[in-house]
């Protein structure tokens, strides 16, 4: 008997020990994941304008219709950012024309950001195909927890700004230990091999994910102590992520080894949030590309599935700007849902990537987000491709892409071969 319950001990064993705090949060309780109970909801039209006119046209979606949305998004939910600043400079601190077993060229950029006395570096790291024609298209993203956590590579230069403490870093500060420990997101050499450079930047350069009463980051750089009055609209995290996104884009357009004019961007979960909002803000990104996003996200906020406004407000209140708040429990009142997030991106190509089993990012609302949209993509000629949510692992590739894989909230090399075959088909 008891080296049975030993034997029983030692199969449960890796099943317990995957079941880490993070994971076991993943489907917090008390939330709806019954696709029966969702009440039923209406959108708001993304065709109508706000002054009753039916948009018919494409040009009247890019000059009456689209502007008022962002500004709609700005207002209630992400905040308004500031413009490009000046002076930008770039620098690049560390070079190499091998690295990768020979694989890629790399380069690391320092873009540096100032404000009058105060001034902000970000990293960025960028890999080159070798084998590659340039200039070349480009993926670029954010990632959680350091450049030098996306790759073993020894020469990736370790964030000396807030991070958050395991996967190598203490005291919120990164180290060594923490090198290669997420490049199972990160399908770095497939994606040179299909002849893409590679960008990445740690999105805690840019702001600290924390409630730091957006005193430090890009919120820091921009606030003056004399009027650190926040507004009801001014930006918070997501948004200051964003714009983040956007100095990794100036940079590349300078870099004549890439094609700034076919720059991707990626994010996933918080940053798939803010690789739409960048997206929508900033036309010069070619493709936008957002994972497991959910809540705030692609996922319908008004099926209140999962994630709700509520909670995502509340677990997070440096995410959104102070009026999204307005909308706890009241999604119904807000007067965007996030198709119309979706829609910004047109009619430039799009993707939506879910995970089956990743409830708390509503798979199934983040599909509909693209499905609604469709009508904006109709009127530039475009098509989705699919009525209804396609089974797991069978991606649909129109001008707006979607998957929903088998698996859970993460991003695996599958994710990426849809990506890089999306940007294939759009892209070259
Ligand atoms: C969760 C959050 C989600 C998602 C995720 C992530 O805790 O509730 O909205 O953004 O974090 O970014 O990993």
């Amino acid at each position: 008997m008891r080296t049975r319950v030993f034997k029983l001990f030692f199969c449960l064993l890796p099943l317990l020990l995957s079941l880490k705090p993070m994971e076991m949060e993943a489907q917090p309780k008390g939330y709806l994941y019954d696709e029966e109970k969702v009440l039923s909801y209406d959108l708001p039209d993304l065709l109508l304008g706000l002054d009753g006119k039916r948009i018919r046209t494409a040009e009247d979606w890019a000059t009456k219709r689209r502007p008022e949305i962002l500004r709609l998004f700005e207002k209630e939910v992400f905040g308004r950012s500031p413009k490009k600043p000046n002076p930008l400079r770039f620098e690049v601190v560390e070079e190499a024309s091998q690295a990768l077993k020979g694989k890629a060229k790399r380069k690391q950029i320092l873009i540096h950001l100032e404000k009058g006395k105060k001034s902000l570096a970000l990293n960025l790291l960028l890999y080159l195909p070798v084998r590659t024609k340039v200039p070349v298209s480009c993926f670029l993203t954010l990632n959680f927890l350091g450049n030098h956590t996306v790759h073993s590579d020894p020469a990736i230069r370790i964030p000396t700004s807030w991070v958050r403490d395991g996967n190598g870093a203490k005291n919120n500060q990164a180290t060594d230990e923490g090198r290669g420990s997420r490049s199972s997101r990160w399908a770095i050499e497939a994606i040179l091999d299909r002849g893409y450079a590679f960008a990445t930047m740690y999105y805690g350069d840019i702001d600290p994910d924390f409630h730091d009463g957006f005193e430090n980051g890009v919120h820091g750089l921009h606030s003056s102590s004399e009027t650190n009055m926040r507004q009801s609209d001014d930006w918070a995290s997501i948004a200051g992520w964003a714009w983040g996104l956007s100095r990794g884009l100036d940079y590349l357009e300078t870099d004549s080894q890439i094609d700034g004019k076919r720059v991707a961007l990626m994010g996933h979960s918080r940053l798939g949030k803010t690789s739409l909002w960048a997206g929508a803000l900033d036309q010069r990104f070619a493709l936008v590309i957002s994972n497991n996003s959910g809540c705030g996200g692609a996922a319908i906020s008004r099926r209140r599935f999962g994630e709700t406004v509520k909670r995502i407000n509340t677990s997070f209140p440096h995410w959104f700007c102070e009026n999204f708040k307005k909308y706890n429990d009241k999604e119904n009142e807000c007067p965007v849902d996030q198709h119309m997030l979706i829609a910004l991106s047109a009619p430039r190509p799009v993707y939506v990537a879910s995970a089956q089993d990743d409830k708390w990012a509503d798979p199934k609302g983040e599909f509909l987000s693209a499905l609604e949209a469709e009508p904006v993509y109709q009127l530039f000629g475009h098509k989705f491709g699919v009525v209804k949510q396609p089974p797991v692992d069978q991606p649909v590739h129109g001008r707006i892409g979607y998957h929903v894989r088998t698996g859970k909230h993460d991003v695996t090399p599958y994710d990426w071969e849809q990506f890089v075959n999306f940007a294939d088909k759009h892209l070259k």
